[in-house]
């Protein structure tokens, strides 16, 4: 855990959050700033800056079951129509969080444009 890390101290606990996933190895909370009807955050529990760093550091397996848990965590959400998935990586994509997360958005027609 990095004490300084808000996704770290989300995980402990030690900030509140509204999870609607959790196993041994992630965990995933409704975003703060919701972007779309629907938005789930999806964080691994071992802390890393972001997806570049995540491929160099996380074990296959867990980098496997980050995607699937988010194919999961839409089903369980119910994001029949479809679904978004998003990471960003570094000050070009406005990562604000500095600990890997994958974005879950849906429940409603999203815009055409990615970016
Ligand atoms: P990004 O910009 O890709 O790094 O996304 C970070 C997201 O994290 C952003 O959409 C807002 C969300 N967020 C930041 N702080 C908190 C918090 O304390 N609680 C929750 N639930 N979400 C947060």
């Amino acid at each position: 855990m990095a004490n300084d890390c808000i996704f770290c101290r989300i995980i402990a606990g030690e900030i509140p959050s509204a999870g609607v996933w959790e196993d041994d190895c992630c965990y995933a909370f409704r975003d703060i700033a919701p972007q779309a009807k629907t938005h789930v955050v999806l964080v691994p529990r071992q802390h890393v800056r972001d997806i570049a760093e995540a491929g160099e550091a996380l074990d296959d397996r867990l980098l496997a079951h980050m995607i699937r848990t988010a194919g999961k965590i839409a089903r369980q959400e119910k994001l029949d129509g479809g679904f978004r998935v998003i990471t960003n990586c570094g000050p070009d994509a406005c990562q604000s969080v500095p600990h890997w997360h994958i974005h879950i958005l849906g429940g409603e027609k999203l815009s055409e444009k990615m970016a």
